[in-house]
């Protein structure tokens, strides 16, 4: 199987049914990579300062930049995509809610060794979750251009319907190519990994990962987001980084009380799921 591939002006449902069967997909293009170019510069301080990682998987001559949403007001944008967010919508449509799970800008050093296959959902203690449930949809933005050279993403298409905790070989994968200003979508239980950078350049890409909100945050947005920020930004991406209930009740503030009522200090529209509750429920009331 490869990797499906769609130009800048597919629509979101193609792309929802080439992840439902390869489990991941490339759109080619969708922004202009100046966007990106842009991230990066408003990032660059903190890109300068963040420390190579601690082990293998993390990568010792990558780094791992995060709290994204407080430091770009480009990321943002990124997140909040509208390809993506119909895209994400749909994969995690079977869940009353999804949210913004984390927010990193991963820069593969020069020498840096292909990361170990894995399944980005194993982050949720290895939970066995059932095979088709997917729980995560992750997207990667080429901020530079991905080559096999540089580290392109490593993806075993069709994977994501295997079983849990299989061992991959590189040989079993294929680079995940594109141009700057591509993104990369994958579900949470596509095996995959970075690939080696064999190349004299650092390789930059933006991921964005989204998960159900029934499901803990990898990177916790109420701390890694000042208040004093989050108070600015618009409501629905503060709902999408998960000042919103999960489902019913997940998240609420002592009595009853809406996170994002609490983080503005002031009445809001309700974010529970309730809507979507009382809908299921009448699917099941009796006919007539
Ligand atoms: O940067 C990449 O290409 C993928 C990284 C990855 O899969 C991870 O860190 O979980
Ligand atoms: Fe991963």
């Amino acid at each position: 199987m490869t990797i499906p591939r769609f130009a800048a002006d597919v629509p979101p449902a193609t792309v929802a049914e080439a992840l439902g069967e390869a489990g991941c997909a490339v759109i080619e293009r969708l922004i202009d990579p100046a966007i990106l170019d842009r991230a990066r510069h408003e990032l660059s301080p903190y890109l300068e300062a963040t420390p190579f990682g601690p082990d293998d998987f993390s990568g010792r001559r990558t780094r791992r930049t995060g709290g994204l949403i407080a430091r770009s007001a480009t990321c943002r944008d990124l997140v909040m995509h509208p390809v993506v967010r119909d895209v994400v919508g749909t994969v995690l449509g079977h869940a009353t809610s999804y949210q913004l799970h984390l927010t990193q800008v991963i820069a593969i050093g020069p020498g840096e060794p292909a990361q170990p296959i894995h399944r980005d959902q194993w982050a949720f203690d290895f939970f066995p979750f059932p095979s088709g449930y997917e729980v995560q949809c992750n997207t990667i933005w080429a901020m530079t251009d991905f080559t096999e050279a540089n580290g392109a993403t490593r993806l075993v298409p069709g994977s994501h319907r295997r079983e849990d905790r299989l061992e991959f070989k590189l040989s079993d994968t294929v680079p995940a190519e594109m141009p700057a200003g591509s993104v990369l979508f994958y579900t949470g239980a596509l095996y995959h990994g970075a690939g080696a950078n064999r190349s004299s350049e650092v390789r930059y890409g933006v991921n964005l990962t989204y998960a159900v909100s029934w499901l803990r945050q990898e990177e916790n947005q109420y701390l890694a987001v000042p208040h004093e920020i989050a108070r600015e930004l618009p409501e629905p991406l503060l709902r999408l980084m998960g000042y919103a209930r999960g489902a019913y009740a997940l998240g609420y503030v002592d009595d009853l009380r809406d996170p994002l009522e609490v983080l503005l200090g002031r009445a809001v529209e309700s974010t529970t799921g309730l809507g979507d509750l009382e809908s299921a429920l009448a699917r099941l009331r009796p006919a007539g």
